[in-house]
């Protein structure tokens, strides 16, 4: 039998009805990344862009994005692209932008690997260790977003990884939005994709003919975007993970009569702009028996005049249609609330905020007091805008370093660290009844007392 690829071979050692017969299928299952990859994986493989790889994704890019490109043009390297032409005041801007959320996210960085002595000469470490491949999905769809390009490349050229590997959307000439690319070249991404949707999670994860295949895969996309990622992490083939699950952008500030009503409503105006399927969320702390009707009118009234004067007037009023103001009488019920929801985005702007701050279990990120808006972490304070929605606050962070970062652990033990552990060892390998396990401690304290009883 010949096993054919690194992969192929790895499952053909894996326990399971296996027979020769098998090994063939196995071999069909090669992974997109070894040289030795047998010509069957392509012939049969369902997933189109797996088969037929660039040549796919040219005719989902012409046929999503109208967009007219040579398979071996989707992919451009960065390093070699000249600066893109940007209006030197945006080029400004998205350096200052860079230079902030590069310095947060550098110290992010654990500057000491762990080393711990668990024992007397029983040593554990940790190493933190780039991942080396990543794929960076930045949407194209209805709004240009040259800042996911840095959110999500800026940790991962920090954390080390070699290949960073962005993919976005072409635009009907077949280019990419000249400040993507600048963003891109900024924060150090290798590669751009030009690709959208479903076909580029998937090149990313198979890799194609000039497309590396990378390991993981961050960033937001619409619906099919997300379902892509979703069925890839759980693909075997695939091998590939992602940041987490994401959904439509959302928002919820906690205010009180206190809070410019101006304010309150801009900041809800600026998430609920993303798309038509954002929600924003007002919960207004007023004491019992504190008459809000006449702040609520304020409301009111700002979101009308607000929401007329903007580009996105349509997009946004949908949204809004989704959206709500809770009034509540304590502290406490309003974090429980915020907490219960989990938001990608929470605003405080009551008198006291960091009071409130102290109990927040579930959000994204926090923007704390009247001089805080969402926007500016968005874009340019310093922290990532890669968050996690739709209630998944509760159990993910957003995109940081340690995000492109894995950790492999590391020990060392001396003679006499095994001879303080060891019996531990053997006692619970006895417990398991797994012998081999019991023996590479006892062969080793035998001879280890051996050896000591010589002197
Ligand atoms: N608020 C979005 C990020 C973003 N806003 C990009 C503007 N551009 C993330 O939820
Ligand atoms: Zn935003």
């Amino acid at each position: 039998g010949m096993v054919t690829c690194c992969q192929a071979a790895r499952r053909f050692f894996l326990p399971g009805p296996k027979d020769s017969g098998a090994l063939e299928a196995l071999a069909d299952q090669a992974c997109g990344e070894c040289k030795l990859q047998p010509s069957s994986v392509t012939r049969s493989s369902s997933c189109p862009v797996r088969a037929r790889k660039n040549k796919a994704v040219a005719e989902y890019a012409k046929q999503f994005d109208r967009a007219t490109l040579a398979p071996e043009d989707l992919v451009i390297d960065v390093a070699s692209t000249p600066w893109p032409k940007v209006d030197p005041k945006v080029a400004a801007a998205l350096d200052t932008a860079y230079d902030n959320v590069r310095r947060f996210h550098e110290a992010q960085k654990k500057k000491q690997p762990l080393r711990v002595e668990t024992m007397p000469g029983v040593e554990c470490r940790r190493m933190a260790v780039p991942i080396e491949a990543v794929g960076l999905y930045v949407p194209g769809g209805t709004a240009v977003l040259p800042s996911t390009a840095y959110m999500l490349a800026t940790p991962a050229k920090l954390a080390g990884c070699k290949e960073i590997v962005l993919a976005t959307p072409p635009r009907e000439d077949g280019s990419v939005v000249p400040e993507v690319v600048y963003a891109a070249k900024r924060a150090g991404a290798t590669k751009i994709l030009k690709a959208g949707g479903a076909q580029a999670i998937a090149a990313l994860a198979f890799g194609t003919e000039t497309c590396p295949k990378v390991h993981k895969i961050t960033g937001p996309g619409n619906q099919y975007v997300t379902a892509a990622k979703m069925m890839l992490q759980a693909n075997e083939e695939a091998s590939v993970s992602i940041d987490m699950p994401a959904g439509p952008s959302e928002q919820l500030c906690i205010f009180d009569m206190t809070s410019d009503a101006a304010f309150v409503v801009a900041d809800l105006l600026s998430q609920a702009e993303h798309g038509p399927d954002s929600q924003v969320v007002g919960v207004l702390v007023a004491s019992p028996g504190v008459d809000f009707r006449s702040y609520v009118g304020k409301l009111r009234v700002e979101f009308e005049e607000q929401t007329s004067k903007l580009n996105r007037a349509e997009i946004t009023k949908q949204a809004l249609s989704k959206s709500f103001v809770i009034v509540v009488e304590t502290l406490e019920a309003a974090l429980s609330f915020s907490n219960s929801y989990g938001p990608e985005h929470l605003c405080i702007q009551t008198a006291n905020p960091e009071a409130y701050l102290e109990g927040v279990v579930n959000a994204g990120s926090v923007f704390v007091g009247p001089y805080a808006p969402e926007s500016c972490g968005d874009y340019a304070s310093g922290t990532n805008h890669c968050l996690p929605t739709s209630g998944y606050a509760r159990q993910y962070g957003g995109v940081s370093t340690d995000t492109y970062l894995k950790y492999i652990t590391v020990q060392k033990l001396t003679p006499a660290g095994l001879k303080r552990v060891g019996p531990c060892v053997e006692t619970i390998a006895d417990v398991e009844e797994l012998e081999a396990h019991r023996n590479a401690v006892t062969i080793r304290l035998k001879k280890i007392g051996r050896e000591l009883s010589l002197f």
